[in-house]
């Protein structure tokens, strides 16, 4: 099994080397690419060094099973044929093709199975507020269909890259120092702040992110489930935080959609009020999981549901969702070059 990882230097691409490390990923070879920028830089995988190679429209992904990609939609869209036209399976973290039609959109605890029909050779990972939101609903479906569900994301800086990871840093020095604030990546100041802001706005009025959620939720679920959503930009370095408030067919009590949530792979309760115990960004980082916890009664609605939930977004948001589709792919038969 040889393995490519297109956009090797990025925040997503340093995760790829980590998790396919951590899983012990069952490769012969690790091929990285990035731009002519990026070239020639050295990282380290399983202790051997890798150089990165310039990422050209040659024959380099002759070899090539599987293509973990995530250098930005354009370069996405200009290399999928350079990418794929031998056989390689392209894992493709953009949004470039999220919504095609003959491309599947894949989060392997909601519809792994979807992988089975790709027949241009590419899956599409969701945004990372999506992934994290469909695990947690996938449990609720299970035990009744969801309508409509509303959902406010508290969204950290690292979504917007490693750029937005140094603003935020900068904002806390340049503020101990009495000095005024650099603001460049986001729209305004993060630090002490939040914004209601990712991506742009779009006519109706939400922004890009927003309708994400709305259109892959869909796609993902194979539901005509409703999604009104308000993303928000907040000062934490890592991992996104969601409240969610979902309502179902028939009326799900707390008990039953914390028992489902226990159950289901992928999903970690933390729900003891009592205790001042729930899913933190702070504490979460790093971690693998879907954290549900703050599981309640929506006293609105006798057949809502509220829950809180946590996700790292560059691990389950981005990096291992995409080495889970190739584990599935590789288990199902899938990658047969
Ligand atoms: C963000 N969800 O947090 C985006 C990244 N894809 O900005």
């Amino acid at each position: 099994m040889r393995v490519a990882i297109v956009g090797a230097s990025g925040a997503v691409g340093q995760e790829f080397l980590k998790v396919l490390e951590e899983r012990d990923f069952p490769l012969d070879e690790l091929v990285l690419f990035g731009s002519a920028r990026s070239a020639g830089k050295k990282y380290t995988f399983k202790g051997k060094e890798l150089t990165v190679k310039e990422l050209c429209h040659n024959d380099d992904f002759k070899d090539i099973d599987i293509a973990l990609t995530s250098a930005g939609g354009g370069t996405s869209k200009d290399f999928a044929e350079t990418i794929t036209k031998h056989g390689a399976i392209m894992i493709d973290n953009s949004s470039a093709f999220r919504m095609e039609d003959d491309i599947p959109l894949v989060v392997p605890e909601v519809n792994a199975e979807d992988c089975k029909n790709a027949p241009r050779n590419i899956i599409a990972n969701p945004n990372c507020t999506t992934i994290q939101m469909v695990v947690a609903l996938k449990a609720l479906e299970n035990i009744s269909h969801i309508k409509r569900v509303h959902i406010s994301s508290y969204q950290s800086a690292s979504g917007a890259g490693a750029m937005g990871m140094a603003e935020l840093e900068q904002q806390v020095k340049e503020y101990a120092e009495n000095k005024d604030l650099t603001v460049e990546k986001f729209a305004h100041q993060l630090l002490f702040n939040v914004i209601p802001h990712i991506d742009v706005f779009t006519d109706n009025g939400y922004t890009k992110e927003e309708m994400k959620m709305y259109n892959e939720t869909k796609k993902i679920m194979h539901s005509d489930i409703e999604v009104s959503a308000t993303t928000v930009r907040v000062p934490v370095m890592r991992a996104h935080s969601e409240a969610i408030w979902a309502e179902t067919e028939r009326p799900v009590s707390p008990e039953e959609f914390r028992t489902e949530c226990e159950k289901t792979k992928g999903i970690t309760v933390i729900d003891n009020p009592a205790g001042n115990e729930y899913p933190m960004p702070f504490n979460l980082a790093g971690e693998d999981d879907v954290f549900v916890g703050r599981i309640r009664k929506d006293i609105s609605n006798p057949n809502g549901i509220a829950f809180w939930c946590v996700s790292d977004q560059i691990k389950k948001g981005a990096a291992l969702n995409a080495v889970q589709i190739a584990e599935y792919m590789i288990e199902a038969g899938l990658v047969k070059k």
